[in-house]
């Protein structure tokens, strides 16, 4: 991929998939920086999804922030409008990656037994092959891939840690699902942003 402007961007080479991983792509001070001032400062909301016709609370907590509305697990998302440190983070994200974002959703994992089923950013809001920029802060967490189609294909993990960047972008979406599964060890606050562009 030409445009991603990182040397040590590691190419995960998932079959039918395009995905980068920078573990270090913010400095251990920009990461602590950052952490503390999205935990403070974002609006952090227990959000609720209906299974099995049921009203349960989601296994985090969420916001969303950006220029346009967004359908999401069903609920119309309205975003609110950007702040100073996404903006920031927005910034080097864009010029690392070569893509434009015009919103980010936001997860915060309190623990280990906060998740995040499996799925695929496929919505028809952010076209055919979404380019989906993904940072973490704070505690690592266990990061899955599952085939959608190829049952002999194996789920692939990798870790995701303090201030790294997760690129998915081209097939990815259409072929795989991803995931955060629960861990029963100790873990702490994890901030998770996922910039993506809605074309619609
Ligand atoms: O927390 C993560 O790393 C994954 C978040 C995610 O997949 C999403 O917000 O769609
Ligand atoms: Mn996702």
């Amino acid at each position: 991929m030409n445009k991603f402007k990182i040397d040590s961007a590691a190419n995960l080479t998932i079959p039918g998939a395009e995905v980068y991983f920078v573990p270090d792509f913010f400095t251990q001070q920009e990461s602590e920086r950052y952490f503390e001032q999205l935990l403070e400062q974002v609006n952090w909301k227990q959000e609720k999804i209906r299974m099995f016709g049921k009203e349960l609370p989601m296994p985090r907590l969420t916001a969303w922030y950006g220029d346009k509305a967004y359908m999401y697990s069903g609920l119309e998302n309205k975003p609110q409008p950007w702040l100073p440190v996404l903006l920031q983070i927005k910034d080097k994200v864009e010029t690392a990656t070569g893509h434009n974002y015009n919103s980010v959703l936001l997860n915060l994992y309190q623990n280990g037994q906060n998740s995040m089923g499996w799925h695929s950013d496929d919505e028809p809001e952010l076209g055919p092959e979404p380019t989906i920029a993904s940072v973490s802060f704070g505690a690592e967490r266990r990061f899955g891939f599952r085939h959608r189609h190829n049952k002999a294909q194996k789920n692939i993990y990798l870790t995701i840690t303090h201030g790294s960047l997760l690129l998915m972008q081209g097939p990815t979406q259409r072929n795989w699902q991803h995931a955060i599964p629960k861990t029963a060890r100790p873990t702490g606050n994890r901030i998770n942003l996922t910039f993506r562009n809605i074309v619609s």
